[in-house]
């Protein structure tokens, strides 16, 4: 077989320091670039997802009060005793109280019969964060739990209906998993001097990726 000769300039000892030097750069700056961006990516992504489940959850919302045996919203907190049996010692801590009832609302036993809500919650995450419970079970779980929805990033979500606050003196307090407890009201819209949402009658939103109530990359149920 004929042996191909190498020309004597070819280089065969691979790489220089240099080149290797401008080769890492490169990466580097790209990397520089991408990451942030990949970041970015994920976090609006994240959104998205967080933002189609809310929708979702306000389509429900809106089902439970075209439903002729309520013809109402779910109330920002729950009037457990109209859940518990006679004599039922029902004890909610004082948090999480609207997107506890949410919950309790779409999952009541007695949601004559066959429960609408049923498949939609259990596709949505439930937990029991702030540990609080009923002594007797109001709801279709099978246990004395009083659940709330997280988030994509693990705080609850926040429920307002509207009405519950018209004083605009009312705040309800929300414990994120950390511990720490916020003292949140319903978002107002300075530009129509109203509430957000007004025409829905509720707020449903999440704090974001920043874990902070009221600041840009909170995700609503109205546009913002
Ligand atoms: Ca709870
Ligand atoms: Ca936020």
């Amino acid at each position: 077989m004929r042996k191909i000769a190498l020309h004597p300039d070819s280089r065969t000892a691979g790489f220089t320091m240099i080149e290797l030097l401008v080769v890492i750069a490169i990466i580097g700056v790209l990397l520089l670039f991408l990451v942030p961006r990949i970041f970015t990516m994920r976090t609006a992504g994240e959104r998205n997802a967080q933002g189609a489940e809310i929708q979702q959850i306000k389509t429900a919302i809106e089902a439970y009060r075209h439903d002729p045996s309520y013809g109402d919203l779910p109330p920002t907190s729950a009037a457990l005793a109209a859940f518990a049996p006679k004599n039922g010692n029902l004890a909610p801590n004082d948090v999480n109280l609207g997107i506890e009832s949410l919950v309790l609302h779409f999952n009541q036993k007695d949601f004559h019969g066959e429960n609408p809500f049923a498949s939609m919650m259990a596709a949505i995450a439930k937990t029991n964060t702030d540990g609080d419970s009923a002594s007797v079970n109001v709801t279709s779980f099978g246990t004395n739990e009083l659940f709330e929805c997280p988030d994509k990033w693990g705080n609850p979500l926040v429920y307002f209906r509207l009405r519950d606050f018209a004083d605009r003196k009312k705040e309800q307090k929300i414990r994120l998993p950390d511990g720490t407890d916020l003292s949140v009201a319903p978002m107002w819209d300075d530009k129509l001097n109203r509430f957000a949402g007004y025409e829905d009658g509720f707020q449903i939103l999440s704090l974001g990726p920043d874990g902070k109530y009221g600041t840009a990359d909170d995700v609503t149920s109205w546009e913002p």
